[in-house]
This record gives structure tokens, C-alpha cells and sequence, in this order.
């Protein structure tokens, strides 16, 4: 049997949790697929949990700083017995990965040479740093007198692209220390329901370009050394936070099991959306249809 870990890495916030939750549905749900699952494993109580407030019609909640679980999932990866551990980490000890530049000891059987990572990140989240603006810094030199009351041009908080890219070249380090040579990186866009229509058109890559411009040049000069994708993705296709009608549709109308999707884009113009919300994890395995 082979043991495969995906670790979902990102800041709070960022959606790592309600989609470890959706993945758990979508692995029981009967569909036939290329990753299925196989047995109840020992952290089933906590996926319980975590979509059973998907199906009441809510997002499961923040994961507290020091919680959590290591989530070992047995699975079908097409006939082949397997398991992969997918461990749920809160959004706070990424961020003091990147601020300490220590992989944590106690992660250290996270990293292998079979590991593989996706890298969240929540569009229209409240919580993404925009890059500074330093034609407006270097105008008033720094005096926030000069600026609204609630603008904050010192510098604190790290852009999110640039927290980004720091922890894919921390993690590809890591990895090519470890011997992973085939180290696969998906970027996961979450609340990919919530992008414009004409955003969602153009698909997560252009998405990325358009406001994360750093990320997304890092990612095509990436892409030539390593397995790259990108996906946006919605758990369950709407937002149960600001769209009431949504959510009592979800609650109403149909199975909830059957809403959600990922769309996949390969930084080449190959853009491709699939009800199958187990994709990005199969494609982390190599074991994806798409
Ligand atoms: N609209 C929409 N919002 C989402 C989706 N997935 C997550 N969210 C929002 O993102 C918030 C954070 O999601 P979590 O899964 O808790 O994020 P996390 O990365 O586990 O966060 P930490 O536990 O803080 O590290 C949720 O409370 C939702 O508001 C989605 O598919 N659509
Ligand atoms: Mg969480």
C-alpha cells in the first residue's frame, strides 16, 4: 500500500478546511472516480463535523491556532489500495513558517519524497495584502498625516503574493532537500464563486495575473522546472455568507452533494470545469482524469 501526503498550505482564511471537508463528501458520495474512498479513517470524527455544517447550509469555521487534526484518509487511487494524508493545519503557523523560516519539527513526516502540495489563497478575501503602493509612500514620504485615517502605508502585513511566492520557493527547497524531484504544486483559488463572470471566463491563471502580477509571472518562470497547475475552486458553487437566497436554495432545492466545482487551468490557456471536486487532490497524486 502506498501513503501519499497533499499538504494544504495558505494563510488564515484562505479555505484550506471547508475544502478538506467538501473533498471528504465528495470522496463518500458513491460517484466513481479516480480517488475514492476506502474505510472510515481515525480523524472521521472531525470530517464529520467539519460537513456536517456544509450540509446545515454554513462554511465550517476558522481552525484555531494549536488545532486542527492529521487527517489519514484511505483510498481507492484507481485500483490500487492507498492513503493520503491531508493534514489541517491552521492559517497562523503558515504565516510563522514564513516569518521564522523553520519547517516546524513536529511536520517533518509531512514532507517526503512523495509529497506534494496545494497552495490556497481566498479571492476577494478581506484578509489578501495588495502590494504597497510605493508611488504614494514615496510622495508623502511616510506621513501617514497625509493619508485617510484608516490607510496604512507602514509597510506591516506582508502582501499576499509575496507570501506566497516565499513559501513555493521555501517548499520547492524543502522538497529538492528531501529528494522529491517531481515536486507537484497546485495553487488553489478559492471562493472562485465569488470572481466576476467575466473573471471566471478567463480562469484562475488570468485571475492571478490580474491581481496577484508577482505570483503569477513567479508561476509561468516555475512552471518550466516543475509540475504546476492552477484551480479555482467553490465548494459548493455560492456563498452562504452574503447570498440568503443561496443558502435556502442549498438547504431546499436538490442534493447538496451534487453542487460545487473546480475549475482547472494549466498556465497554458487550457481551461477546463468539472463537478468532480476531488481534482485537485487526484492531480496532486497524478492520478487525475482531466
Ligand atoms: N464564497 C465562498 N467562500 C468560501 C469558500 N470556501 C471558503 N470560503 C470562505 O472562506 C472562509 C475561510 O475558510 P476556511 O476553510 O475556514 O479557511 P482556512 O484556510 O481553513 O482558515 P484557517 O483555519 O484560519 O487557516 C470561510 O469561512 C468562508 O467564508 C467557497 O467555496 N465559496
Ligand atoms: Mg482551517
Amino acid at each position: 500500500m502506498t501513503e501519499r501526503t497533499v499538504i494544504f498550505v495558505g494563510g488564515p482564511e484562505t479555505g484550506k478546511s471547508n475544502y478538506l471537508f467538501r473533498l471528504w463528501l465528495a470522496l463518500r458520495d458513491g460517484k466513481r472516480r479516480p480517488i475514492m474512498a476506502r474505510g472510515l479513517p481515525a480523524a472521521a470524527e472531525y470530517l464529520r463535523q467539519g460537513a456536517e455544517t456544509q450540509l446545515s447550509g454554513a462554511f465550517a469555521g476558522h481552525t484555531p491556532d494549536g488545532g486542527g487534526d492529521i487527517c489519514e484518509i484511505p483510498i481507492y487511487a484507481g485500483e490500487l489500495e492507498s492513503s493520503i494524508i491531508l493534514p489541517d493545519r491552521p492559517g497562523e503557523e503558515w504565516v510563522r513558517f514564513y516569518r521564522e523560516r523553520r519547517w516546524p519539527a513536529e511536520w517533518a513526516s509531512f514532507l517526503g519524497a512523495d509529497t506534494s502540495c496545494l497552495i490556497f489563497l481566498r479571492a476577494n478575501s478581506r484578509l489578501n495584502q495588495a502590494p504597497l503602493d510605493w508611488i504614494t509612500i514615496q510622495r508623502f514620504q511616510g506621513n501617514s498625516a497625509n493619508l485617510a485615517k484608516d490607510e496604512d502605508a507602514s509597510g506591516a502585513g506582508t502582501p499576499t503574493q509575496v507570501l506566497i511566492v516565499d513559501l513555493i520557493q521555501m517548499l520547492f527547497r524543502l522538497a529538492r532537500k528531501v529528494g522529491n524531484a517531481h515536486f507537484r504544486i497546485g495553487v488553489v483559488v478559492s471562493a472562485w464563486d465569488t470572481v466576476s463572470p467575466e473573471e471566471q471566463t478567463a480562469g484562475p491563471f488570468a485571475y492571478l495575473n490580474a491581481e496577484f502580477p508577482m505570483l503569477g509571472s513567479f508561476l509561468r518562470s516555475a512552471a518550466t522546472r516543475s509540475e504546476l497547475m492552477v484551480f479555482g475552486l467553490s465548494v459548493f458553487d455560492g456563498d452562504f455568507d452574503n447570498q440568503a437566497e443561496f443558502r435556502h436554495e442549498f438547504q431546499t432545492v436538490g442534493n447538496p452533494r451534487d453542487r460545487g466545482s473546480v475549475v482547472i487551468d494549466d498556465l497554458r490557456g487550457n481551461i477546463f470545469r468539472t463537478p468532480d471536486l476531488t481534482e485537485p487532490v487526484a492531480w496532486s497524486l497524478g492520478v487525475n482524469a482531466a
